[in-house]
């Protein structure tokens, strides 16, 4: 896969609003303030595309951005995990969560997520049980490897895999600053979207 460009173009605010169009998605969740901005802006190698942000649970909307004029679109969805958010708003999301995942035919692959210093929380294993339901397939991804050691780093990344029970080889470590990781994460695109939309639950999780 060679992304040649990436644009904004358009975000959904509720349910009614989320795009039920043929071009394939690939959706990137996880906690605020995991990296999915810089995820995003890492892979389409445009640094302002998706708005990154210091300051955690700023993204409340579903942003889409199209690749290679329609070749497929990245879903940033909202993040989880923020403490200072009220029952209402934790609802609302559940529910805009929900309506994406329960609408989005042209979804074809979820990458989670993970910050490879953190333990997997309740929040993740909530949304990786969501995925189960849904018979999503899933990728997970360890972000912000810069911060240890490679040792270390692979160390975090079979903890992670065994918490999240799949294979060690199966999660793709990553880093917005250094570039670790993009080239397999462009090569698991084009995986992807070689599937096809044929047969949209089998390769759930990539599990062993
Ligand atoms: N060192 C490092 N920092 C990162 C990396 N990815 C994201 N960040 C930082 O983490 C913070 C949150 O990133 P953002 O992409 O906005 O997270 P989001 O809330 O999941 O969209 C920002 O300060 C980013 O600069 C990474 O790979 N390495
Ligand atoms: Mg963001």
């Amino acid at each position: 896969m060679v992304i040649k460009n990436a644009v904004y173009l358009t975000s959904a605010a509720s349910a009614a609003q989320i795009l039920k169009g043929e071009t394939p998605e690939i959706a990137v969740v996880g906690r605020s303030n995991v990296g999915k901005s810089s995820f995003i802006n890492l892979i389409t190698a445009n640094n302002k595309l998706a708005r990154t942000s210091k300051e955690p649970g700023r993204t409340r909307l579903i942003n889409y951005f199209s690749v290679n004029s329609g070749e497929f679109n990245f879903v940033d969805l909202p993040g989880y995990g923020f403490a200072r958010v009220s029952d209402a708003e934790k609802k609302k999301w559940a529910e805009m969560m929900e309506a994406y995942f329960r609408t989005s035919a042209s979804l074809r692959n979820v990458f989670l997520l993970l910050d490879i210093r953190r333990d997997v929380s309740g929040d993740d294993v909530t949304m990786i049980n969501y995925l189960y339901h849904f018979n999503i397939p899933f990728t997970v991804i360890c972000t912000k490897s810069d911060k240890l050691s490679r040792s270390a780093a692979m160390d975090r990344r079979r903890k992670i895999a065994q918490s999240v029970k799949i294979g060690a080889d199966n999660v793709i470590v990553s880093s917005a600053l250094t570039k670790q990781g993009k080239a397999d994460i462009l090569q698991r695109i084009d995986e992807i979207l070689s599937f096809g939309g044929e047969d949209n639950g089998a390769e759930g999780g990539e599990d062993e």
